[in-house]
């Protein structure tokens, strides 16, 4: 006997999603037809990442972005990308893109019932050398779909129904939740197809590594350095983490999802409210955290139940391992 050399029972993403959705048969065509258009948009990404060098799609394209950065070539042509997708989907009513300063309000002609906040392309200091990067998305629905404002996306990350990340790393991966669990697929670039190869993620309850910039150290508060101090000489015998940082959310977020352990980006003195932005970044990634068994807090609350003013706002985040977060939901109720 030998091993089956095709794997003909092909679970993709969309077959998955078609499953899953079968318990709400209403939004089932419509939330699939959505997820298709995103997972469109990344594998365009995916396909221009990988010819960034030859294509020299890479390098400055002379604009800046609302957070006052020079956009890089793969920024401005993921956004537009992922923009033109959702757009066409016909199943989007409110857009949010980090890219873009004002939210996008769907033609009213081809309006749907979804709002999605999204990151078309994070970890931009990482583009021009090649290291991972990723594109992360939160999915919300209308509550009336003939008086669209921005309230409809500025909303506690609880009221999301569905979030995901993909990562342009050594292989394509997307990952998602619609609110039952996390599941990751990889780009099989033969088919063109995400394939389900990470079936139930759970994160591991307590980890062995932190992943921190810690150039920031002099600016941190009480909390934040006792903690780390806790990672590097802990008192309680056990041995010390292993510091973990690529400085792409999606890249350190991925391997906390696997390997466990807590990803921080807190709030220090120069930056209040620390760097990352509430709707497209901390909310999504939350979520996946909460649903793989880990946390999220902000230094102040869950950061699931932050409702957001503005679509650009940010929040301080510590995400992952639910022991590791408890360790430092203490620190804060101590120090604090
Ligand atoms: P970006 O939107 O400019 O790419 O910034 C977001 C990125 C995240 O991917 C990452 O977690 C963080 O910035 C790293 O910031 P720092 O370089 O300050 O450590
Ligand atoms: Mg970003």
């Amino acid at each position: 006997h030998t091993a089956e050399a095709h794997q003909t029972d092909l679970m993709t993403i969309t077959r998955h999603v078609l499953n899953e959705q079968s318990r709400n048969p209403e939004s089932r065509g419509d939330f699939t037809i959505l997820l298709s258009h995103i997972v469109l948009g990344c594998k365009f990404v995916a396909s221009a990442v990988n010819k960034a060098g030859l294509a020299k799609l890479i390098g400055l394209a002379g604009e800046t972005n609302v957070q006052g950065e020079e956009q890089k070539k793969l920024d401005v042509l993921s956004n537009e990308v992922f923009v033109k997708a959702l757009v066409s989907s016909g199943r989007t009513c409110v857009l949010v893109s980090e890219e873009d300063e004002e939210a996008t309000f769907v033609d009213p002609a081809l309006r749907g019932k979804y709002c999605v906040c999204f990151d078309p392309l994070d970890g931009s200091s990482n583009i021009d050398c090649g290291v991972s990067i990723g594109t992360i998305f939160g999915i919300y629905m209308i509550k009336d779909k003939d008086n669209v404002t921005l309230e409809d996306v500025l909303q506690p990350g609880t009221n999301m129904l569905a979030a995901g990340y993909c990562m342009y790393g050594s292989s394509c991966t997307l990952v998602l939740s619609t609110g039952s669990g996390v599941n990751g697929f990889t780009l099989d670039p033969s088919l063109g197809e995400f394939i389900l190869t990470h079936p139930d993620i759970k994160i591991p309850k307590k980890g062995k590594i932190y992943s921190v910039n810690e150039g920031n150290a002099k600016n941190w508060d009480a909390a934040v350095a006792k903690f780390v101090e806790k990672c590097k000489y802990p008192k309680d015998g056990s041995p010390p983490k292993s510091l973990r940082y690529i400085g792409s959310m999606v890249a350190d977020v991925h391997r906390t999802l696997l390997y466990g352990g807590v990803f921080l980006y807190p709030a220090d003195k120069k930056s209040p409210n620390g760097k990352l932005r509430v709707l497209y970044e901390v909310f999504p990634m939350s979520f996946l955290m909460e649903q793989a068994g880990g946390q999220s807090f902000t230094g102040k609350e869950r950061a699931l139940d932050l409702v957001p003013t503005t679509i650009h706002e940010r929040s301080p985040v510590f995400l992952g391992s639910y022991d590791d977060v408890e360790e430092i939901k203490a620190l804060y109720a101590e120090l604090a």
